[in-house]
């Protein structure tokens, strides 16, 4: 059974960078990964893409032919591969019944929100078998002003209520939060979204009263359906990287497949030949399904620290170990040359 991520989120959010860190992080890492390109305005692919929509309609040719606007064009873009998924479909029963697939999309936020094709063509490939997850990204800029912060919960819950699957709303770009000044409030109140009534102060402060009314209203709509919550991503951070993969993966229940070559336990029923994602995750099913999230990065006051608080102290550290790992592999190589050179040639 194949598994993957709807990567959503409003324009330059930095989904495609996640899907191209995410493509490095698991091709380190050996575990299956393919992109699919699902955003036809986009000519800068930074990642290897396995399927491309390009290769089917073009964003370009929609508003050249039909006289549509980018935004017109998009949806149509959409409704077209919605009418033609079998274009789709095809394509990623070629990716084998082991795939990963990350679906890159535009960064339209009706298409997530209230257009109803990208809905449809998500359905469509549940049915044909994926465990899916959307993981929905939003600059973490927004939480610096709290009534950006405001419409972010609403347009997170949106999602979610829209594309009914397993959800993720990620915090993007934690690593320049320090840069927009000091934060109302820690960072774990933006992510846990526990109690917004704190917001009351602060929107007072920065909105004329009747809009400041409006927020507290739109707050507590968001807290009657109590479902957002926020991770953190800093793409470039490995740790950062792996602590987002492993709640994706609890959400997409990938954590129950076993690693390829994964031994079976002493009693269990030989399924050896069958593919891995269809033998039950025996060995790690408790230990890493049921347990809290555990590692660097997966509490947030340690984003926290490390991108906010202390940045420049914790850059400094890290550039101090890669420099001196750099000096241990250079050693390693000149003591390995002068073995070499010392050998007898026979
Ligand atoms: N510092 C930093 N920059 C990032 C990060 N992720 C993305 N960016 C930058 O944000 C900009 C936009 O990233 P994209 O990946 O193109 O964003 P997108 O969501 O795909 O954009 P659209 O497809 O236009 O909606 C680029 O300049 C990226 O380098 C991050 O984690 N940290
Ligand atoms: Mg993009």
């Amino acid at each position: 059974m194949p598994f993957g991520e709807i990567v959503c989120g409003s324009p330059g959010s930095g989904k495609s960078t996640y899907c191209y860190g995410k493509y490095q992080l698991f091709t380190a890492l050996k575990r299956p990964i393919s992109v699919v390109n699902l955003d036809p305005a986009n000519d800068s692919i930074p990642y290897p893409c396995a399927i491309d929509i390009s290769s089917l309609i073009t964003l370009n040719d929609v508003m050249d032919t039909h006289g549509l606007g980018p935004n017109g064009g998009m949806l149509y873009c959409m409704e077209y591969l919605e009418e033609n998924f079998d274009w789709l479909e095809q394509r990623l029963k070629e990716l084998g019944n082991d795939a990963y697939v990350l679906f890159d999309l535009p960064g339209q936020v009706e298409l997530s929100t209230n257009h109803d094709s990208l809905k449809r063509i998500v359905q469509r490939l549940t049915k044909s078998g994926f465990r899916l997850a959307s993981v929905h990204l939003c600059d973490a800029h927004y939480i610096t002003d709290s009534s950006k912060y405001v419409s972010v919960l609403l347009l997170s819950l949106r999602a979610m209520l829209q594309l009914e699957l397993p959800h993720i709303n990620v915090l993007s770009k934690i690593d320049l939060l320090a840069q927009y000044g000091e934060l109302d409030f820690n960072l774990d109140f933006y992510t846990e979204v526990q109690d917004l009534s704190y917001l009351e102060n602060t929107l007072n402060a920065s909105l004329p009263p009747k809009y400041a009314a409006l927020n507290m209203a739109m707050i507590s709509l968001v807290e009657d359906f109590s479902l957002v919550g926020f991770e953190t991503l800093a793409v470039e951070d490995k740790n950062s990287m792996i602590h987002l993969t492993h709640a994706i993966d609890r959400a997409t229940g990938y954590i129950f497949v076993p690693p390829r070559d994964a031994p079976a336990p002493p009693d269990a029923i030989d399924q050896s030949d069958a593919p891995s994602s269809q033998r039950p995750n025996v060995m790690g099913l408790f230990s890493s399904a049921a347990g809290p999230l555990k590692g660097v990065s997966s509490d947030v006051r340690d984003v926290q620290e490390r991108w906010v608080d202390y940045r420049d102290v914790y850059d400094a550290h890290e550039k101090k170990l890669w420099r001196e790992e750099g000096e241990m592999v250079r050693d390693e190589a000149a003591r390995a040359t002068k073995i070499r050179e010392r050998k007898p040639k026979s």
